[in-house]
């Protein structure tokens, strides 16, 4: 888990994301916030109402009736005022977080998917899906606040001591000197808390990843018979979390006890000068019970500043995880200058330099390559060679170091990405699946397709062989990352979206190696049909399925060490290509 520093927080930026976004709910905002405003001033003056009703009262003539009558009245009117006011700001509040928080997710969301390769490869994709539902709970969470506790206490707070000011000035420094130190506390003790709070909340995510862990590895688990060691390292996890807990909790405990023990002096110390002030004629019966009636009312709202304050915290520690990846520029930028259309397929690499962040080796180095319009090239070479890396380029996942590559003679990086990789149909190595049907799958190679030509790209690709064995067929779930399908069904529900996709590039990174032989001739059938007149890498470890190329190439730590055909390579008495393909006993075909 990530180190939290509370003193170091983006306050301004989670607050730009949010006004984003909250802005387009303003009126209901601004209706909150005075609707709340209003009620708690109420809060205030209601009291004094009563108070003028025990005057009436106990001057004790007959003519007091009708005007006792008037007041109560008159606080029938406004506690009506006040239950309107306060219903219909719930309602606009409810209105405000629900648009507001559905927003946050999307603007999130959308930014967020926008993000680079890189980026995702540098974060965990659980993480990033935590971070979204807590930047829109945290959002939730100190609105809650400020309008249930921070706005009306502010209101109530000012307003009592105006009131108890208007009636005996000397109560109401009492009362603002005793709201200033109580605050006074809260504020230094919660912000001392917060370290404990840190720690906390690392032993919650220790827990949390220990049970992911073991969970994770249940399998494992049954085989070697562990669940007694995972029983005790997971127990000791959750003891230590348990200890960290209750600290924390004490220290709650510890603030609670400071803060009533501050009521019950500032109580007494109130009575005591009442009844002085009472003795010398000063103050009147119905005063000292508003008074009371004050004390006890701020007592209840003073004591929600606590959780004002750590809820202030938590809500901008929890969004700016998700404000400061807002506030990251994308890693690939798209300046569209030049779109391509009726793409040839000329695909140029001049002189190209990569490497990886934080890792030192050049994957490529000045490395030109080729390939003429239609034609069919392999890519060869030992694991890690940089193949991969090679066609994840002329994707533009990642930006070059130095050189260029060109298609149809213009340079990637001018051309707008979407329209660069509508051109090129790509089978990756390791086909990942949407938890969604197998038809939708098969269809997000081109969305807009029929029925008919997803069914059709699937029987190409022999998807139809397994499908049909299927209980729901084409609208089968595959499951998380498409985990209830082998590795050779998902590759070729990939191949088959290649083929929907019908690109004049064609991207082939080991896509048949999870079929077996059999499987793996039908396939090359269609492939080599969608290949006709499309400039197409194959990169591929098993050689047989490369044979036909027009020019096979040789890779070894980023660099060409041979090219050819699969004769001319044969042929090379010491080339690596040779000895490779003589070790798989001829490609398996003869
Ligand atoms: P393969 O698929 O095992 O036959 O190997 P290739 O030739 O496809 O290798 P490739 O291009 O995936 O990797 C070349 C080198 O780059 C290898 O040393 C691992 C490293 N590499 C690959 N992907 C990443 C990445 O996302 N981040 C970092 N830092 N390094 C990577
Ligand atoms: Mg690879």
């Amino acid at each position: 888990m990530q180190e939290r520093d509370y003193s170091k927080l983006h306050r301004g930026l989670v607050l730009k994301y949010f006004w984003q976004v909250a802005r387009r709910f303003k009126w209901p905002f601004f209706n909150v916030i005075i609707l709340t405003i209003a009620n708690s001033a109420l809060d205030v003056f209601i009291p004094f109402q009563y108070l003028k009703l025990w005057n009436v009262l106990s001057a004790n003539n007959f003519t007091a009736v009708s005007e006792a009558k008037s007041i109560i009245l008159f606080v029938l009117f406004l506690n009506f005022s006040r239950w309107l006011m306060r219903r219909s700001g719930s309602f606009s509040l409810a209105y405000f977080q629900a648009n507001t928080m559905a927003g946050l997710r999307e603007q999130a969301f959308s930014y967020l998917i926008g993000h680079s390769h890189s980026f995702f490869a540098n974060n965990f994709s659980g993480s990033l899906t935590q971070r979204i539902s807590k930047y829109a709970r945290a959002f939730e969470k100190i609105t809650d606040r400020i309008m249930a506790d921070g706005l009306p206490l502010l209101v109530r707070g000012l307003g009592t001591v105006i009131a108890i000011y208007t009636l005996f000035p000397k109560y109401s420094y009492i009362f603002a000197i005793f709201c200033f130190v109580f605050l006074l506390t809260a504020a230094i003790y919660i912000r001392y808390k917060l370290k404990y709070d840190v720690i906390a909340a690392e032993a919650d995510s220790r827990t949390t990843g220990a049970l992911a862990d073991s969970i994770g590895n249940h399998a494992s688990i049954q085989l070697f018979t562990g669940h007694q060691h995972e029983n005790k390292l997971v127990g000791e996890v959750i003891q230590d979390q348990k200890r960290k807990i209750v600290f924390n909790w004490y220290l709650w405990e510890g603030l609670q006890a400071i803060q009533s023990f501050y009521s019950l002096i500032v109580e007494f110390v109130i009575f005591w000068f009442v009844i002085g002030d009472w003795k010398l004629g000063l103050i009147t019966l119905p005063v000292i019970v508003l008074l009371q009636n004050y004390l006890i009312r701020l007592f209840d709202n003073l004591y929600s500043f606590g959780a004002i304050v750590r809820a202030y915290y938590e809500s901008f520690a929890d969004a700016e995880e998700m404000a400061v990846i807002l506030d990251t520029p994308y890693e690939i930028t798209d300046k569209p200058k030049q779109m391509i259309e009726n793409v040839k397929g000329e695909v140029v690499f001049e002189n190209v330099t990569y490497v990886y962040e934080n890792n030192n080796s050049k994957v490529l180095e000045n490395f030109s390559l080729k390939i003429p319009v239609g034609q069919k090239i392999a890519l060869v070479g030992s694991s890690g060679a940089g193949k991969t890396t090679f066609v994840r380029l002329l994707m533009r996942l990642f930006n070059l170091n130095s050189g260029r590559i060109l298609i149809d003679g213009v340079n990637i990086s001018d051309i707008p990405l979407a329209n660069l990789r509508e051109k090129i149909a790509f089978v990756p190595q390791d086909p990942v699946l949407f938890h969604r049907t197998l038809l939708e799958n098969i269809r997000y190679g081109r969305r807009t397709a029929s029925n008919e030509e997803v069914l059709e790209a699937a029987r190409l690709a022999h998807c139809d062989q397994f499908i049909d064995s299927l209980p729901f067929r084409y609208e089968t779930y595959v499951g998380e990352r498409g985990i209830k399908l082998s590795g050779g069904e998902r590759q070729r529900v990939a191949i088959a979206r290649a083929i929907l996709k019908n690109a004049p590039i064609l991207i082939l990174d080991e896509a048949t190696s999870s079929l077996d032989s059999h499987s793996e001739a039908l396939i090359q059938d269609a492939l080599r049909t969608l290949m006709k007149g499309k400039t197409t890498i194959v990169i591929a470890h098993r050689l047989s399925t490369i044979r036909e190329m027009d020019r096979i190439i040789v890779l070894k730590k980023g660099k060409i060490i041979e090219e050819g055909t699969h004769e001319e390579l044969t042929n090379k008495a010491d080339g690596l290509y040779k000895k490779l393909w003589d070790l798989q006993a001829g490609g398996f075909v003869k």
